[in-house]
């Protein structure tokens, strides 16, 4: 199915209401760091700010949602809406350079991103986190939200912690690493679509 797709325009705003969560977000590629995060997951507003400040992004997000629950619904649902931002304010692509890659220490710990924003979405994490909870932020809600965020912003994104023994450090490191890898492939390069099919969609 055809789509049309505009040039991108590296900004782009999200709203999306469920039973489970309602989310506002808006998300600028070409801003300067400044996060304005509303919601109520402590530790996920800490790895986002890093993500906007590492990728020089303007990042806003008013969320509320059933976290009385859990937080699982509130984490993966705010991942699509990134995602989906991401690729409404990329359209065609015309014009990025579209990979991108950064190892990013953080103390003991090393992460790394390595990403394509081919249109196509693949997932591939390896970290190995030893706590079930990280303060009250439950571990597994990690790959939740990178995996929501790829597929929405479809893109192969593979993460790895490839040594550390801190798990907010390590968590803290794959989100740094993203947003400085994000930040090198919405970079411009040259005019035209990068792939040799003429589309990345
Ligand atoms: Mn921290």
């Amino acid at each position: 199915m055809a789509t049309e797709l505009n040039n991108p325009r590296f900004v782009a705003d999200v709203e999306r209401r469920t039973g489970e969560t309602q989310i506002r977000l808006s998300l600028n590629l070409q801003g300067s760091g400044q996060a304005n995060l509303d919601f109520p997951v402590p530790f996920l507003r800490h790895m986002l700010h890093l993500f906007a400040v590492h990728g020089q992004f303007d990042l806003t997000i008013e969320a509320t949602g059933d976290v009385d629950v859990d937080d699982h619904h509130l984490v993966e649902d705010i991942g699509l809406c990134m995602g989906k931002a991401l690729t409404i304010a990329l359209g065609n692509k015309a014009g990025i350079r579209r990979y991108g890659e950064r190892h990013t220490p953080m103390d003991e710990t090393l992460a790394r991103c390595v990403l394509d924003l081919s249109g196509r979405p693949a997932f591939v994490l390896q970290a190995d986190f030893t706590n079930e909870r990280i303060g009250t932020f439950p571990t597994e809600l990690v790959a939740e939200f990178f995996k929501s965020l790829a597929n929405e912003g479809r893109m192969a994104l593979h993460l790895a912690v490839l040594y550390g023994d801190n798990n907010h450090h390590m968590v803290e490191g794959l989100f740094k690493a993203l947003g400085a890898a994000l930040r090198q492939a919405v970079e411009p390069s040259g005019r035209g679509v990068p792939s040799s099919k003429g589309v990345l969609e």
